[in-house]
């Protein structure tokens, strides 16, 4: 069982740990160099391990951001995210419902889900959530047939809907920052703009800076 969940946590950068991404580093390094930089929340994203296999990487990543006092978000899976005691589960559409997603995990564990509408904006609040994911904002080849894009109006029009945290999601850049944040967006959930960097220490405070 997690500490209480810290729920300041629920804003700024987010970042997306994508297992599906080839890189010339290992994600475990991202997360250490993200950690360093001052990211405070992570999401461990793999669409493709078998259970046992994702059992062994979430909980690696667990204890790394657990030392670097980030607070880490399991995709998809309750089972997984209780096992590796992480802080929480992120939900898609056509994950565990929202109702039996809570009766699973209890009260501590935070519950995020991703939205794509004005409906599941308000189903999800009404439901209880800790946060909402809303995208795709700007085109993106990280989630497969993924929703049509909901482009910068469509967050303006989901912000009055709800009192949650906000994630823009898909295709962000630091440069897209100021104005996600202006209209609305409470921090920006991020994969490969900080997976394919050169340099994560740079993209990351390129990141942090843009929400200062
Ligand atoms: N979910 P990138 S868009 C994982 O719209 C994910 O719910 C989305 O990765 C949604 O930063 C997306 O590489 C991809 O575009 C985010």
């Amino acid at each position: 069982m997690p500490t209480p969940p810290s729920r300041s946590s629920l804003s700024g950068l987010y970042l997306i740990l994508d297992e599906s991404f080839s890189l010339s580093c290992s994600l475990r390094d991202v997360l250490k160099q993200a950690g360093e930089t001052g990211v405070q929340l992570v999401q461990y994203r793999d669409k493709h391990a078998s259970l046992n296999e994702a059992y062994q990487r979430a909980k690696s990543y667990r204890e790394l951001a657990g030392t670097l006092g980030m607070t880490f978000i399991v995709n998809d899976r309750c089972d997984l995210a209780k096992a590796v005691d992480a802080d929480g589960v992120h939900l898609g559409q056509d994950d565990l419902p929202l109702a039996a997603a809570r009766a699973v995990m209890g009260s501590d564990y935070l519950i995020g889900i991703s939205t794509h509408r004005e409906d599941d904006v308000v189903k999800a609040t009404m439901g209880g959530a800790d946060y909402l994911g809303f995208g795709p904002i700007y085109g993106t080849t990280t989630k497969k047939n993924h929703e049509p894009l909901v482009g910068l109006e469509g967050l303006q029009r989901v912000r009055s809907l709800t009192t949650l945290p906000i994630f823009a999601i898909g295709g962000i850049t630091p440069q897209t920052v100021s104005q996600l944040h202006a209209a609305g967006a409470d921090g920006v959930a991020v994969a490969s703009a900080i997976l394919n960097a050169r340099n994560v220490h740079a993209i990351v405070r390129q990141f942090i800076s843009a929400f200062e």
